[in-house]
C-alpha cells in the first residue's frame, strides 16, 4: 500500500476574503489535508491572467489541483475530497440527511453567493452606475432573504451544527456566507439558531484556522 500523503501533489489556489475559497479550506481542514497554496489576489484582477484561466476558465478562484487535475467550484472540490478522504464524512449516512444538508448547502451556494460576487457587484457599481449604497443593499437584501429560509429549514430540527452534532457540507457552506454577510454590515441577530451554529464552529480550530484573518496572503 502506498504511503503517499493524500495532500501530496495538492495544490489549493485561493484569496483569503473569498469565502468559496473559506469553504474549500474547510473542508481540507477536516479532511486533515494540507495543500500548497498559491495565492490568486482576486482585487489586482489575477484571476482573469491567461494562466490562471488555463486552470480555471471560470476566472474564479478556488481551484483544486491534484495530480495535474485542476477542479474549479468549491462543491466540486467539496465531493471530491470527501471521496478521496471519506473520513469524517461530510455528508449524513441517509438520503433524507444527505438531501437535507445539500438543501441548505446549495441554498448559500446557488441562490445567496453569487449574487454578491465581486464580478456582480462591480458590474452594478461600472455598467449600471449603482452607488455604494444601493450595492450594500443589493446585497443585503438577497442575504437576508436567503438567510430567513435557512433559519427556518434549521429551526424546524435544531441540532449542534446545521445537520446533526458534527459539520457537514451545509455548515462549509453557511460559516463563510455569514462572515460574507457580517462584512455588508447585515443584522445576523435576526438569525438566532443560524448564531449558534456559528458560535458552535468556532469552537473547532478547523474553522477558525479557514477564516480569512488567519490566511498567509490576508491584508
Ligand atoms: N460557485 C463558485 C463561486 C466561486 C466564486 O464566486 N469565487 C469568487 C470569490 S468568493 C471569485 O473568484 N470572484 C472573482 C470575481 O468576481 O471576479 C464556487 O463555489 O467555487
Amino acid at each position: 500500500m502506498s504511503s503517499r500523503p493524500p495532500s501530496a501533489g495538492m495544490t489549493l489556489y485561493t484569496y483569503f476574503r473569498s469565502s468559496a475559497a473559506f469553504r474549500a479550506r474547510i473542508a481540507l481542514n477536516l479532511k486533515g489535508l494540507k495543500p500548497e497554496q498559491v495565492f490568486v489576489h482576486l482585487r489586482k484582477r489575477q484571476q482573469v491572467t491567461e494562466e490562471y484561466r488555463s486552470l480555471n476558465p471560470q476566472a474564479l478562484v478556488p481551484t483544486l489541483v491534484h495530480d495535474s487535475h485542476a477542479i474549479g467550484q468549491s462543491l466540486a472540490i467539496i465531493e471530491y475530497l470527501d471521496e478521496i478522504v471519506p473520513k469524517p464524512p461530510l455528508l449524513p449516512a441517509d438520503p433524507p440527511g444527505r438531501a437535507r444538508t445539500r438543501q441548505i448547502a446549495y441554498a448559500v451556494a446557488c441562490d445567496i453567493h453569487p449574487l454578491g460576487n465581486m464580478r456582480v457587484l462591480n458590474y452594478l457599481r461600472d455598467t449600471l452606475g449603482r452607488s455604494e449604497a444601493e450595492v450594500l443593499a443589493w446585497q443585503q437584501n438577497w442575504m437576508a432573504l436567503g438567510f430567513a429560509a435557512i433559519e427556518s429549514m434549521v429551526a424546524r430540527a435544531p441540532s449542534r451544527f446545521c445537520h446533526g452534532d458534527r459539520p457537514t457540507l451545509a455548515d462549509i457552506c453557511l460559516i463563510p456566507q455569514m462572515a460574507n454577510a457580517r462584512r455588508a454590515e447585515l443584522d445576523l441577530a435576526l438569525y438566532p439558531t443560524l448564531l449558534r451554529i456559528e458560535k458552535a464552529a468556532f469552537e473547532m480550530p478547523v474553522f477558525v484556522d479557514a477564516l480569512p484573518k488567519n490566511q498567509p496572503d490576508a491584508e
